[in-house]
């Protein structure tokens, strides 16, 4: 296959971005058409992938047979509509993260994988293929500085829109971390616990953040993570490794320290979408060019529904205030 031809679902922040990505920086690849039911959406994504049809629908892209895979970029509740018609027509997924908002539907999109007999399902946990990621990981694995004891996450972002509500403080927003620590740690979520910090008043009636969620790992490792929507100043995600011989600290933003007026200053991201631009560039040209041979390279399916399961273990311990014990299902042979 030459060129890949790629239906992105969903032109909102997100989708819009990764249209951007595909026509400029993707080997291999191009935006063959634009899934997207808000006609102003489609339109401003349309201009920058000349090549594209616009479908409101992806039955309606499916019937087309308009692309040769599918990304899904729209809202985590929206997944599900759009996976079951992707697989039931054998297309190969790239599904931004969460696979699902909860487990039991993405279990159901587990099975429908299963069903289909083939891998089709990468998700877009993209911390994966950030460098400082992997570079921890490979020095808690290598165990150069001993076990590894505890990490301490900070996740930050500057604002949310007015359509985000307490719980996806964790389905959302911590579901990235739940991912990160079993990728770093190589061990599942065994339990959550949330509380809460003093609530930040400028934050709507209904969103109580920030948060402190305590993830703990089967290999007892302990990750305690800062969630705040609302932190005003930038878009901020850091990771500090406490080891027996040491620390490790992931995530410091090396922008331009400027030395003026009497205050030194240092750049911060805004937005994920700089803060983890390099690590969505590479999972994409790694989705393209796996896609291009069959196959996926990156985290599964079954990784989304992991996650989700930990997701779901952490809604509750936000609601009760409870520590909740994580609950997972049997891991199908078809992922061994
Ligand atoms: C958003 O959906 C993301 O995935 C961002 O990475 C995260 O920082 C943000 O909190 C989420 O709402």
């Amino acid at each position: 296959m030459s060129e890949l031809r790629v239906a992105v679902v969903g032109a909102g922040l997100m989708g819009a971005d990764h249209v951007i990505r595909i026509e400029e920086r993707i080997i291999g690849a191009h935006v063959s058409a634009i899934v997207e039911p808000d006609e102003g959406r489609a339109k401003s994504a349309m201009a920058t992938a000349p090549n594209a049809t616009w479908f409101p629908n992806v039955e309606a892209a499916i019937e087309a047979k308009a692309m040769d895979a599918v990304l899904i970029a729209t809202p985590g509740q929206f997944h599900e509509p759009v996976l079951v018609p992707a697989l039931a027509a054998g297309l190969p997924i790239l599904c931004e993260k969460p696979l699902t908002p909860d487990a039991a539907s993405s279990l159901r999109m587990v099975e429908a994988e299963v069903a289909t007999g083939k891998q089709l399902v990468q998700i877009g946990f993209m911390r994966r293929f950030d460098a400082g990621y992997e570079n921890l990981r490979n020095l808690i694995a290598g165990k150069k500085q001993g076990e590894l004891l505890g990490l301490h996450c900070a996740h930050r972002n500057p604002a949310v829109p007015d359509t985000y509500h307490n719980d996806m403080l964790i389905f959302d927003s911590v579901v990235h971390e739940i991912d990160a620590v079993r990728f770093l740690t190589d061990s599942p979520i065994k339990s959550v616990q949330v509380r809460h910090m003093k609530r930040n008043t400028l934050n709507p009636e209904k969103l109580n953040d920030p948060i402190l969620v305590l993830l703990e790992t089967e290999s007892g490792v302990l990750a305690s993570v800062e969630m705040n929507v609302s932190v005003q100043f930038g878009y901020q995600v850091k990771t500090e490794a406490v080891f027996e011989k040491g620390i490790a600290e992931i995530g410091r933003t090396a922008g331009m320290t400027t030395f003026f007026d009497g205050q030194i200053a240092t750049e911060e991201h805004m937005s994920f979408k700089t803060r983890f631009a390099a690590a969505y560039d590479t999972q994409i040209q790694r989705w393209v060019n796996a896609t291009k041979v069959g196959k996926i390279d990156g985290p599964s399916a079954w990784d989304g529904y992991l996650a989700a399961a930990a997701v779901e273990a952490g809604l509750t311990a936000l609601h009760t205030g409870e520590r909740v014990a994580t609950e997972y299902a049997a891991k199908p042979a078809f992922y061994a």
